[in-house]
C-alpha cells in the first residue's frame, strides 16, 4: 500500500522566500496561506506554512529581510527546491541592492538547481515599475537558471497563483535545457522591451531619415561637380555591396532546382548550438534566406521548445508569430519574401 499512498500523495518541496524588508513577503505567505491580508510586523527570524498547490506541498520558509538579517538566508538554503524573491516594484532606489542580494544568493552551490520565481510585488502602487523594467534592472536574463518573472500585489492576491502556476509546474519537471530556457526567457523579455523601445526607435528613425536626405543631397551635387569620393561612405558603401550581392545570390521568384534543394540539404547538420544561434540571428532580423526550410526550422524549433515548456498550444502559436512578425520587421527586405503563410504556420 504505501507505493501507492506515496503515488496518490502530493510532492514536497521546500521553497525559500527572501527579498529586502518590506517587499511584502510575510503579507504574500498569508494571503496564500489564509486568502488574507494580515497586519504584518517586520519579520525578526521567520514564518513558516504549508501549502498545497495544484498537488504540490509547498513548505515557505519566509525570512526576515532586513540587512542584519540577511547573512542567516544561507542556514534555510539545504534542500530548498524553489527561490521566492520578492521585489518592492515602487522601491526605485534600493533595487540595485536587491540585485546584489539576490545575485550573492544563487550564487551559492546548495542552490545550483533550485528554479526561480521573482515576484515584482506592489505593481498596484501608480510609480510602481512595470515587470519588464525589475526583469532589467536585476539583470534577470543573464541568470542560468530557470526563472520566472510574475508581476504580484500580495495585499489583492493578483499575480500570486500564475507565479505559483509557474513554480509547480517547473517543480515537477527533472531539468530542462538551459539554453532553450535562456532563450525563451530572453525573447519574452526582449518583445516587452522591444515594444516599450518602440516610440523611442520611431523618433529616432525619423531624425536619421531627415539626415539621410541631407547627405544624399550633399553626395549628388559632388556627383556633379565629378568628384565622386563618399566621406563617411567605407561601411555604408560596403553594407550597400552587401546587399547587392545578397539579393543576387537569392531571387524569391525564382524555384530552385530539386539538385539545388538536395544540395543545401546536405551543407546542413544542426547541433544544439547552431539552433540557438539560428533563432538569436532569426530574432534579429539576420537569417540569410527566408525559404522553406528556415519557415520550417523555425517552427519546429518554437514549437518544440514551448511545448518542452509546458506551454500551451495557443501561447506557443502567439509566440511563433511574433517572432515571425519581428524577424520580418528587421530582415533586409531584399532577402526575404514579404509574406508568411499564417493558416499553414497555425496549422504546425
Ligand atoms: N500597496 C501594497 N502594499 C503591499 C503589498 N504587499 C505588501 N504590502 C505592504 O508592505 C508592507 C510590508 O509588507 P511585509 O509583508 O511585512 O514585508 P516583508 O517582506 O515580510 O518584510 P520583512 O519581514 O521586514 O522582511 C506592509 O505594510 C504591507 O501591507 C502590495 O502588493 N501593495
Ligand atoms: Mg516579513
Amino acid at each position: 500500500m504505501s507505493f501507492l499512498n506515496n503515488w496518490f500523495s502530493p510532492a514536497e518541496h521546500r521553497i525559500l522566500m527572501v527579498s529586502l524588508d518590506a517587499a511584502g513577503k510575510t503579507t504574500i505567505l498569508y494571503k496564500l496561506k489564509l486568502g488574507e491580508v494580515v497586519t504584518t510586523i517586520p519579520t525578526i527570524g521567520f514564518n513558516v506554512e504549508t501549502i498545497e498547490y495544484r498537488k504540490v506541498n509547498l513548505t515557505i520558509w519566509d525570512v526576515g529581510g532586513c540587512d542584519k538579517l540577511r547573512p542567516l538566508w544561507r542556514h534555510y538554503y539545504q534542500n530548498t527546491t524553489g527561490l521566492m524573491f520578492v521585489v518592492d516594484s515602487h522601491d526605485h532606489e534600493r533595487l540595485p541592492e536587491a540585485k546584489t542580494a539576490l545575485f550573492d544568493m544563487i550564487a551559492d552551490d546548495e542552490l545550483r538547481d533550485a528554479v526561480l520565481l521573482v515576484f515584482a510585488n506592489k505593481q498596484d502602487l501608480a510609480t510602481s515599475m512595470s515587470v519588464a523594467e525589475i526583469s532589467d534592472a536585476l539583470d534577470l536574463p543573464s541568470i542560468q537558471k530557470r526563472w520566472h518573472i510574475q508581476g504580484s500585489c500580495g495585499t489583492s492576491g493578483e499575480g500570486l497563483h500564475e507565479g505559483l502556476d509557474w513554480l509547480t509546474r517547473e517543480l515537477r519537471r527533472p531539468s530542462s535545457s538551459p539554453s532553450s530556457q535562456s532563450f525563451w526567457q530572453r525573447f519574452i523579455h526582449r518583445k516587452e522591451t522591444d515594444d516599450r523601445d518602440k516610440d523611442k526607435d520611431k523618433d529616432k528613425d525619423e531624425e536619421k531619415g531627415k539626415e539621410k536626405g541631407k547627405e544624399k543631397g550633399k553626395e549628388k551635387e559632388k556627383e556633379k561637380k565629378g568628384k565622386g569620393e563618399n566621406v563617411d561612405g567605407d561601411s555604408h558603401k560596403s553594407k550597400t555591396k552587401e546587399e547587392k550581392s545578397a539579393s543576387k545570390n537569392f531571387d524569391p521568384t525564382r524555384k530552385p532546382s530539386r539538385e539545388e534543394l538536395l544540395e543545401r540539404l546536405k551543407e546542413t547538420s544542426d547541433s544544439p548550438s547552431d539552433n540557438d544561434t539560428f533563432l538569436d540571428n532569426f530574432q534579429k532580423g539576420k537569417v540569410e534566406v527566408f525559404d522553406h526550410r528556415a519557415h520550417l526550422r523555425v517552427g519546429f524549433l518554437v514549437l518544440f521548445r514551448a511545448s518542452q515548456r509546458g506551454l500551451t498550444h495557443q501561447k506557443a502559436v502567439t509566440l511563433l508569430m511574433n517572432l515571425l512578425r519581428t524577424f520580418f520587421d528587421r530582415a533586409p527586405p531584399q532577402q526575404i519574401r514579404k509574406t508568411f503563410h499564417v493558416t499553414m504556420t497555425h496549422f504546425w
